[in-house]
């Protein structure tokens, strides 16, 4: 089965999303996510120069060659870029390799580890009243898992929460908006929230918090601390995780469940964190971590260690990502939660999907392959359009971490 084809497609219903299709010549194709938020452009190109070319003629088939290929042989290994498109690339051979065995994905990984695969829904407010009404809204829906966030007092803008949109996005302006950020009014203002939430809601429902980088090890500690008799289920993303081993300040102080890795590219992010036990959660997911082959990987080594998935799920991952990503979480055996942000109406057309939601559960659907196509002619009605993420300073004009 030989690849004769490759198209990068470029489209924005709603968002930008890039998607690789990989055509071979027997007719069977396959479809990956090579999306990287504000960076699209450098994926895309990437992959048309750099990557298509190679890939021609050689067998769709031998997926973990084709993923050497990629990564050993392009002599600069690692990075966001190189990542999303080695991802992108092995998602659709995925794809591929499983229609052509007439299987859902995650028969071909193994089968399933589970009857549907536990989601966290977003509840965002611009004060904790907000919030509150959010978080009743999730649980109506049948949500298990709820993120809750809430605009911080005498910040105009805060990390998660949408100004007046259903969809939090963002990735809204054509160059960044800037964004002013406060520790102290933050870290006073959190434990609050969660004060509150399980007032109202009681500890039947597993609640979660993205703190975005924000703080240092030592005030994530003290976050941590101050929030345990609360119970959430994880601390999302406390610290930046360029520096590992300053988890292990954040573990001395406090048995908070910890979250990481959506920026995680590879396994060597995350191998001392992993190692030392230094987070419950990994945060990895297909698109921004070298696809199904790479992923498989990172979740092996954390099953040793007694920590589990947590895929990244945001908007601005298609539903590609999602689709294959729920393969990946009905097959893993240490799964622990998937984030789900639910896409506009315009991107899901863009994007047919078998994969449904029921219940605080989703399901992958048993279409064979990965279940997620994209509808090209409609896709072209969007065309490329430049936004970026915020940054963030601190109130003395100090760059700070988004
Ligand atoms: O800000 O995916 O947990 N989810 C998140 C996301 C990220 C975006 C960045 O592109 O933190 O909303
Ligand atoms: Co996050």
């Amino acid at each position: 089965m030989k690849i004769v084809d490759i198209k990068v497609i470029v489209s924005c219903p709603g968002r930008n999303f890039v998607t690789v299709k990989i055509i071979t010549d027997e007719g069977v194709y396959g479809v990956g996510d090579a999306t990287l938020n504000g960076r699209e452009l450098a994926v895309a190109a990437y992959l048309e120069e750099h990557v298509a070319p190679c890939l021609i003629g050689r067998d769709a088939q031998q997926i973990e060659d084709i993923w050497q290929y990629l990564y050993r042989g392009c002599y600069w290994r690692r990075g966001p870029v190189t990542m999303t498109a080695i991802g992108a690339i092995d998602t659709a051979l995925w794809d591929i390799k499983a229609k052509a065995a007439n299987m859902p994905l995650y028969q071909l990984l193994g089968g399933k580890s589970r009857e549907g695969v536990m989601v966290y829904g977003h509840a965002n407010g611009s004060d904790i009243a907000e919030t509150i009404d959010e978080v009743a809204k999730y649980i109506d829906m049948g949500y298990k898992a709820i993120r809750a966030q809430s605009g911080v007092p005498g910040l105009d803008s805060t990390y998660g929460v949408a100004k007046e949109k259903m969809y939090y996005e963002p990735a809204d302006a054509d160059l960044p908006t800037e964004n002013i950020w406060s520790t102290q009014q933050y870290l006073r203002h959190v434990p609050k929230l969660f004060d509150h939430l399980r007032d109202k809601f009681g500890f039947d429902h597993h609640f979660l918090h993205d703190v975005h980088h924000r703080l240092t090890p030592n005030e994530a500690a003290g976050l941590g601390k101050s929030l345990e008799e609360y119970r959430l289920f994880w601390l999302e993303d406390a610290v930046p995780a360029e520096n590992q081993e300053g988890f292990r300040i954040i573990r001395q102080h406090t048995t908070i469940p910890l979250a990481l890795g959506e920026v995680f590219n590879t396994i060597w992010d995350c191998k001392n964190l992993i190692q030392e036990q230094l987070i419950d959660y990994i945060r990895a997911t297909v698109v921004h971590a070298g696809g199904i082959t790479h992923l498989r990987r990172i979740a092996d080594l954390a099953a040793i260690y007694h920590i589990r998935t947590g895929c990244h799920g945001a908007t601005d991952l298609s539903p590609i990502c999602m689709g294959a990503a729920l393969h990946f979480d009905t097959w893993v055996p240490n799964f622990g939660i998937q984030e789900y942000m639910r896409h506009s109406e315009e991107t899901d057309a863009v994007f047919p999907h078998a994969y449904t939601f029921k219940d605080g559960y989703l399901f992958p659907g048993e279409a064979s392959g990965h279940g997620v196509d994209i509808d090209e002619k409609l896709a072209a009605k969007y065309p490329y359009k430049r936004a970026y993420l915020p940054v963030n300073r601190l109130e003395d004009g100090t760059m700070w971490n988004w």
